[in-house]
């Protein structure tokens, strides 16, 4: 034992590992599997905040939106079994939206280990395909040489999740070491040998075009990107849930390439002869499920840009293959003189997805379409914007403008119950930002109980919840494949307006467009979280179709 370090338990250790990671905010719920690092982290309460949620569900999806905004890994704290896997839905989004994160998990003491003790289970069998890394620290001395391993692992490459399981004895033996100092963010370059090939290919392009993407993005970075692409006259499409990569209002900007897309969009992707992807993985959402691109072999030639060597060729064979951090590959990137039919073609491409972000008239008394519209030209810039998963959150993907970097947070899984946490999580993180978050009736109730959190920790921002009474999204997908024919997708709601003021949060109800300007605008005054449930018309199931006009087709084609 080294003379100059002081004895500490092994949650005191980790508490002050975190600390020495830069880590100022960790959600979570606590239980007695943890005790230890409760006790830990009492000691640093002034840097680092615990924030305590109502589900674990709820905490995971706050700790990975807080990861997804800020770039740092996003720290959850759980208790065993049932906290591991309530917990696990937020692991699930992180590592499909690479967003760095680190989990702590309470475990058994290895004295009663494989006993299938009190809510005992093997973390490395049970998280070992959801996240980058599954570990339990056996021995206390070891702690901070472990969390440093997490840190690196969840922030390097394509970042992504890392569970670390604490069995009890670990956390409450003691040990004298030495705390480790901040990890690095480690990230590839790209040759100069790459850039030519780059250069060469583009020289010879006629229709190319770039896709912006997925996770490891700095603000500089997607401002370089934008700059470079203005200047030779590309247009620039971002993937699924990602279109705040890129200022929507660029005359580069084409649109997003992601479920729902633009046909026209959706055209020009497969008609290019030169497709520059950098960071998106091509998953089946911003590839139409494989249909923009042909699998394996596309037939435009892709430049894939990946920060993960593994996500290189791992669907499409790329004609060139950059494995490359986003800063350091835009960095690197080699100027092009404007290039006038280039730039043509992106003028068209900007000139339609304008027209496609135009608000359609839909069924009932509230148009939901115009609210986003007036949201997107009233809020201030940087308003983060969260939303979940449903069919609600497609009028939020075509008719709000993303204009700059990390105002959208979104689960590029689809998983619903996201929107209402991720905007505690974004309040909590950039206090000083607006933060909207956006839900669906069913989304909501999710985790909804969060609200009891934001209220707790003053998250002063404004939830929508879009009710229609109906799971729309499955509702819609049944009429399709069996028209007339609904089972299990009706939902008998709260008022939600009630709801929220139960918990100590501001409610209102909307019911016609007119309503929704004032009852905002009252929402954000009243100094407290706040819900405005905004009751759309069931028929109105997507921005330009509704459910009655999708069974009569179905109805008909079925003939
Ligand atoms: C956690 C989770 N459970 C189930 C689903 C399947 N699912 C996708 S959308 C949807 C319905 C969403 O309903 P709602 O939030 O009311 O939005 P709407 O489609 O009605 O606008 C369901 C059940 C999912 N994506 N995620
Ligand atoms: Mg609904």
């Amino acid at each position: 034992m080294k003379a100059d370090l002081k004895t500490r338990h092994g949650g005191k250790i980790l508490a002050d590992a975190l600390v020495a990671q830069g880590v100022k905010m960790a959600f979570g719920v606590p239980g007695e599997s943890y005790l230890p690092l409760l006790d830990g982290m009492h000691d640093v309460r002034g840097q680092l905040q615990f924030v305590v949620c109502r589900q674990e569900g709820g905490a995971s999806y706050m700790a990975e939106a807080y990861g997804k905004l800020t770039g740092e890994a996003g720290v959850l704290l759980v208790t065993r079994g049932p906290g591991a896997t309530n917990g696990a839905i937020g692991v699930h989004t992180g590592f499909q939206d690479s967003t760095p994160m680190v989990m702590f998990i309470g475990q058994v003491g290895n004295d009663m280990v494989e006993r299938e003790a009190f809510q005992e289970i093997d973390y490395r069998r049970m998280y070992g395909q959801m996240a980058k890394w599954v570990a339990q620290i056996d021995r206390v001395e070891r702690i901070p040489e472990y969390v440093s391993h997490a840190f690196h692992t969840a922030l390097a490459g394509r970042p992504g999740p890392v569970v670390l399981a604490l069995p009890e004895d670990t956390l409450f033996s003691e040990a004298a070491v030495a705390d480790v100092d901040r990890a690095h963010v480690v990230r590839p370059g790209v040759s100069s040998s790459q850039i030519n090939e780059l250069k060469n290919l583009l020289e010879e392009a006629k229709s190319p075009f770039v896709v912006a993407g997925g996770g490891g993005w700095t603000r500089e970075a997607s401002q370089k990107l934008q700059k470079w692409a203005e200047a030779a006259g590309l247009p620039v499409g971002t993937s699924f849930r990602c279109q705040d990569l890129f200022d929507n209002r660029s005359p580069s900007y084409a649109g997003d390439v992601g479920i729902g897309i633009n046909p026209k969009l959706a055209q020009r992707v497969k008609d290019a002869d030169v497709l520059l992807v950098i960071g998106a993985r091509l998953g089946e959402m911003t590839t139409s499920a494989y249909t923009l691109l042909e699998a394996p072999q596309p037939r435009q030639a892709l430049v894939h840009v990946h920060a993960g060597a593994e996500e290189l060729g791992r669907v499409y064979r790329p004609a060139l293959a950059i494995n490359s951090g986003y800063p350091q590959f835009i960095d690197a990137l080699p100027a092009f003189r404007k290039n006038t039919s280039w730039e043509k073609s992106a003028a068209q491409a900007h000139s339609q997805y304008l027209e496609w972000h135009e608000p359609r008239p839909m069924p009932g008394k509230v148009q939901y379409g115009e609210i986003i519209r007036w949201l997107s030209d009233n809020l201030p810039e940087d308003t983060i914007v969260a939303g979940g998963a449903g069919n609600f959150a497609s009028w939020l993907h075509r008719h709000f403008t993303y204009k700059t970097f990390r105002t959208q947070l979104g689960p590029t899984n689809g998983s619903m119950g996201y929107g209402y946490p991720a905007g505690v999580a974004a309040k909590l993180a950039a206090p000083k930002r607006q933060v909207l978050a956006v839900c669906g009736d069913g989304d909501f109730l999710m985790n909804g109980q969060e609200i009891a959190t934001a209220v707790q920790y003053g998250a002063n921002f404004v939830a929508l919840v879009v009710n229609n009474g109906l799971y729309g999204t499955i509702r819609m997908h049944q009429e399709r494949e069996y028209p007339g024919r609904v089972f299990g997708t009706d939902l008998r709601n709260p008022d939600f307006a009630a709801y929220a003021r139960a918990f100590g949060a501001h409610g209102e109800t909307v019911e016609r467009t007119e309503e929704f300007a004032p009852a905002y605008e009252r929402a954000v005054k009243s100094g407290k979280p706040a819900l405005i449930e905004v009751r759309i018309d069931p028929d109105a199931i997507t921005p330009s179709s509704t459910l009655s006009a999708i069974r009569e087709k179905a109805l008909k084609s079925k003939q």
